[in-house]
Parts: C-alpha cells; structure tokens; sequence
C-alpha cells in the first residue's frame, strides 16, 4: 500500500463511490500476478493456452459490443469548449463527473477492485509520468501489468510524488454501449472510463493518459506526446546507431515497422533494426551532450506491446510473433481447440480443423474467425529485437521523423519535406484510411493530421503552432522530416510495394539524405528519391510500378492542398501564417 495522503483519499473516495467487496494493490510481482491469472481462468475472463506451445499465454473473449476504441464515446472534459477544438467531443466537467458516477456508483458490488500505481516511462525519469489506475476488471488489470512498470520501485516514487500523478478509474459495469464513455479531465489530471473493457478505452495508461493528457501536458510543459514508434537503424555506413520516429493512424503499420526483420539482402550487408517502442513517444528538446545545441530525444512510455493479430505472421513480423510466444493475452483471436493454441487469418495459409472464433463459435463460411481488431498484449522484454535503449531513461535522440498513412492512389512512397515547417505540413496535411481500431466504417478515407486525430487532447491548431514551436527551439538540430506510403494500389487493388522488411530499403535512403549521402530530386512538394538511389536489389516489382510510386504529383498535390485548407477553414481554423509564408517559398501564395 502506499502512504501518500491523496493517494491514499482518492482511493478511499472511490471505493465509497464504487463499493466492491474487497481491495486488493497490485505490485507487479510474480506471485500476485499468477494469482490473478488463476482468479480469471476460474471466472472465465481468460483461457489458459497450452503450456508448451504458448507458456504464460492466455485468451480473452471481449463483449462483441466491445471490440475497439470508441471515438465518439471519448470526450474531452474541460472549463472551456474552444480548448478542445473541432477534433475532440467536448463535455463541461462536472455534469460529466456526474453523470457518469451515477453509472459507477455501486458498480463494484460483490466484486474486487484492483489498484494499480504505475510508472510511464522509466521509473522516476524526468520524462516520465505516474498514474495509478482503479479497476474491477481481471483482464484490465493483467493487461495494465503488462503495458505499464508496475514495481515496488514505483511504490517509493509514489511517495513523494504529493499529487503529482493521474488519477485512472474504471469501471466494467455491464457494457452497455449506450452508456459508454470514456472521459478526460485534463484540469483535474483524471480519466474516468465506463462500460468498455476494450484496448484504448479501458487500458487507460496507454491512449488516455499516454496521449491525451501528456498532449495537454506536453503543451504546457514544452514536450510533445505523438502516437509513434522509435526504431533504432544501424547501417554498415554510418558507425552509430541513429533513431527514427514514425507517426502513422492507428493500424497502419507501427508495430511491423519498429519490429523490421531484415531481408537478407540488407542483413548480409550489416543493417540491424532495433525496436524502442511501437505506438507512443514522448519527445523532449534536450540540450546535446557534446553542447552543440539542442537535440530531440524520445522515450517510450509503454513497457509493452498491445499489437494487432491480423496480418501479423512468419514472413510479415517474426519478431512480433516471437513476442507474442509467451506471457502474453490474446484477445478476440480464434482458438485452435485441437492444441489449445491461437490463429488468426493469415497467421498460416490452412485454417486449422479444429478451430472456435473470436466469439467461441464454430466456423461459419465468409466470417471473420479472429476479429479484425484482435490484439496480442506481450512484455516487451519479450521482443528479440528490443533496442538496449529501450532502458534509457534519457531517451534516444531522433535523427528523422517520418509520417505516412493509408493511401490508395496518392503520396509517394516516401517523400522528404524542405525544412520543419513544410514537414508539418505534411503532417496536418496527412489522411488515412479508417481500420478496425476504432469503431466504424473501414476503409474511409479521413483526415488524421499527425495520426492524431483521436488522440491530441488539446485544440488540434494549438497543437500545430506547438509543432512549430519546437522546431525553433531545435533550430538545424531538427530532425528531417519525411513522409511514406506503403499503401498503394494498381488497377486490381493490390498493394504495389511489398511493405514489410522492404521498407528498409525506404529507411536506408532516409538515413542517407540525414547523413548528407545521396542527393535527391527536388520537386514542388519535397525531395523524391532518384530510381539509382533506392536500393532495388533482389527487389521483385515491376519497374514501370515502381516509378509511378516514386512520382510526386504535382496536380494531386495542388488538389489536396486547397483540400486540406478547406477542410481546416470548414472547421473554424486555418493553415498557421508561418506555413503560409515560409521561406523559400513551396508553395504558390494562391495555393495556400
Ligand atoms: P495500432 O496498434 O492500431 O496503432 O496499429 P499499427 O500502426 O501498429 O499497425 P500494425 O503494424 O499493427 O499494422 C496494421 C496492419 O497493417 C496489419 O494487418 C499489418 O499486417 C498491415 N501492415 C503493416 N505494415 C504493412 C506494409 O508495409 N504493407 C502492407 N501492405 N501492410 C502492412
Ligand atoms: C490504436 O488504436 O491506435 C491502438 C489500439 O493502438 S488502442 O490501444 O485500442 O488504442
Ligand atoms: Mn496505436
């Protein structure tokens, strides 16, 4: 138990509110947290997996009402309306507080509640932050132990932590989608969750603090929270290791890129790529350590991996599948009953013989067997790629920042901008695809500035000023900027770039234009690589494909501009003057 005074009477003011009918402090040991893993088998929250195949390994089948984040079901809760801007749903905080402790009140009844105090990000770093989260969901719990540093050295912090901390609550009630609501106080620094024990809505160290509030935070304190990976790249050219973040929506290739296996072209060759995190980074100017300036370092706030099952196999990720070997949850994959293992689609070309669906139901003919949005939650120490930097509690400094999205028929492979402003740019001016992440239609193609949208828990025009904010502060130690599409299709509908461990070869000529070691060819809306300088070795695809991917299209470039700033004028803001004025000028005055 910890002995912080508000602590010790937030926890007491929630157990009057939720009246369960005992309280048990979770600390992360081995001990506990078998006991629980127990406790859920008997429940039947979880399933144990067979010990040989999948040691540690559980199933979890949610609520089929509760299968993703829902956005809008998310609302931002603060004094005034226009701080939330036109991104978030906004609700006056204490009718909220209200309405929704209501729906808590004498939920917990005949029920346990979990307390979890936990770090995000390396215990007592100063990039990191504290929480302690309230559940009466087993699943939550294990989940929260595995994607959070829960550990006695996070009792001590507590300690002399005051108030300093976020105040988590959740609450299962009985899931009724009618009542769902996930709710942020920036001001009161709480998030209070109800009738979703799903992903982002429910594991509330990740999404609602790890992005919405440290956003708020970040803007306030100078630092920026993005939903991103960090990858470290290590070429037989360059004698340090350098770091790379990415910014893609939510199921657009995060994981499979911070986990990049490479190919055996580029492994003969020396290339390594290390993973630091594969969803979130905090990202902080720091001052470099040879005092030439001010650097951007990042951390990963999570201290585990909530990966999407879909799509994920052998030749895809084999990283993220030996991650996801043991000590890990699955939820909503389909059961192989024959060997008490896992499958989802694409996992193996047969589908197995024995097998239930993400729903425990026989197979049926042109359903989904594992639902789209199935997730594996595995410890990051599990990852055989995981970066020696993963521990840094100061972070690793980011020599590129690159941003990408779903898109079918525009944006070229990669493309790198001119300088900071224009890079965002090309972050405001990023769209995307919708997937199974988040409730809703799929395949709709949306603005998602930054891969954002659902998360930047502040006036999304405040956040692009801060942007530009911190590339001053940076100066010409910011890091390139760069954007990719992995996503392009030909006239049938199939992606025309392999993805996967290819996009090393995206990677490779990223890190080449940071080092100054290949020239480009400059276009209108940013460089493009020349064909010679992309490594097309062993590379099967056709040529004429090839290039049309490398085109930057200067009329579908002028068409989304003018897009793009309407689409932010339809919403009450505008294109901030400095990317309208910048220097040299990219742009027409007449296009923005
Ligand atoms: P969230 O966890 O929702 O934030 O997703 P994410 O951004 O981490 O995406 P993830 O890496 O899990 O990939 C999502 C889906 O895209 C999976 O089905 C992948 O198989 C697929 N995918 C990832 N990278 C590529 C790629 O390079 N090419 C193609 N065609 N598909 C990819
Ligand atoms: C995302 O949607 O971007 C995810 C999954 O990473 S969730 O944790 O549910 O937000
Ligand atoms: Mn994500």
């Amino acid at each position: 138990m910890i002995k912080n005074k508000y602590v010790l009477n937030w926890v007491s003011e929630v157990k009057n509110l939720v009246e369960p009918n005992s309280v048990i402090w979770l600390d992360g040991s081995k001990k506990q947290t078998e006991e629980l893993r127990k406790d859920s088998c008997k429940s039947g929250e979880l399933i144990k997996l067979n010990e040989n195949f999948l040691p540690g390994c559980y199933l979890h089948r949610s609520n089929p009402n509760d299968v993703a984040r829902v956005e809008s079901k998310t609302f931002i809760c603060c004094e005034k309306k226009e701080d939330v801007g036109f991104t978030n749903n906004w609700h006056e905080p204490n009718a909220m507080l209200d309405k929704i402790s209501k729906i808590a009140k004498g939920s917990y009844k005949n029920r346990k509640m979990y307390v979890i105090p936990f770090s995000m990000g390396h215990v007592g770093s100063k990039f990191s932050k504290l929480g302690i989260e309230i559940t009466d969901s087993v699943y939550v719990a294990l989940n929260m132990l595995i994607m959070t540093r829960v550990n006695n050295k996070v009792y001590e912090i507590f300690e002399s932590s005051d108030n300093n901390w976020t105040k988590c609550l959740h609450c299962s009630c009985n899931c009724d989608e009618d009542n769902r609501y996930v709710c942020h106080f920036p001001e009161k620094n709480m998030v209070f969750s109800v009738n979703s024990s799903y992903g982002g809505n429910a594991l509330l160290g990740k999404k609602c603090l790890a992005l919405r509030l440290a956003s708020y935070m970040g803007k306030k304190e100078g630092w920026l929270a993005e939903h991103m990976l960090i990858l470290e790249i290590k070429t037989p050219y360059i004698d340090k290791a350098k770091y790379i973040c990415a910014a893609f929506p939510s199921g657009c290739g995060k994981t499979n890129l911070a986990m990049l296996k490479p190919g055996k072209t580029f492994e003969e060759k020396g290339y390594k790529i290390k993973c630091v995190g594969d969803d979130i980074a905090w990202l902080r100017v720091v001052s470099n350590s040879d005092s030439s300036g001010k650097i951007l370092r990042a951390i990963n706030p999570e201290n585990g991996f909530f990966g999407v099952g879909i799509g994920t196999n052998e030749k895809t990720n084999p990283n993220a599948l030996k991650t996801a070997s043991r000590d890990t949850i699955f939820t909503n994959v389909a059961y192989n009953t024959e060997n008490g293992t896992v499958w989802w689609e694409d996992l193996s070309e047969k589908i197995p013989k024995k097998i239930l669906d993400w729903k425990g139901e026989e197979f049926k003919k042109n359903s989904w067997m594992a639902h789209p949005n199935s997730r594996f939650t595995s410890p990051a120490v599990n990852c055989p790629c995981l970066s020696s930097e993963f521990e840094n509690p100061d972070g690793v400094p980011i020599s590129a920042v690159i941003f990408g999205g779903r898109r079918a028929k525009f944006t070229p492979l990669v493309l790198q901008s001119k300088n900071w402003v224009h890079g965002v740019f090309l972050g405001m001016a990023m769209s995307s695809e919708t997937t199974a992440a988040a409730s809703g239609k799929v395949g709709v193609l949306r603005h998602d500035p930054f891969g954002m949208i659902p998360f930047c828990g502040y006036n999304i025009f405040d956040y692009f000023n801060h942007w530009l904010e911190i590339g001053k502060t940076l100066n010409e130690n910011a890091p390139k900027i760069f954007n990719v599409n992995w996503f392009r299709t030909d006239d049938n509908g199939d992606f025309i770039w392999p993805g996967f461990s290819e996009n090393l070869r995206v990677l490779d000529w990223i890190i080449k234009r940071c080092e100054n070691k290949v020239s480009a060819k400059e276009t209108t809306y940013g460089f493009v690589p020349k064909i010679s300088d992309l490594n097309v070795e062993n590379l099967n695809i056709d040529e004429k494909k090839l290039i049309s991917i490398l085109e930057d299209d200067k009329i579908l470039w002028e068409k989304e501009i003018k897009e793009t700033e309407n689409f932010y004028e339809k919403n009450g803001g505008k294109i901030p003057d400095e990317i309208k004025n910048y220097s040299p000028p990219l742009f027409k005055k007449s296009q923005l």
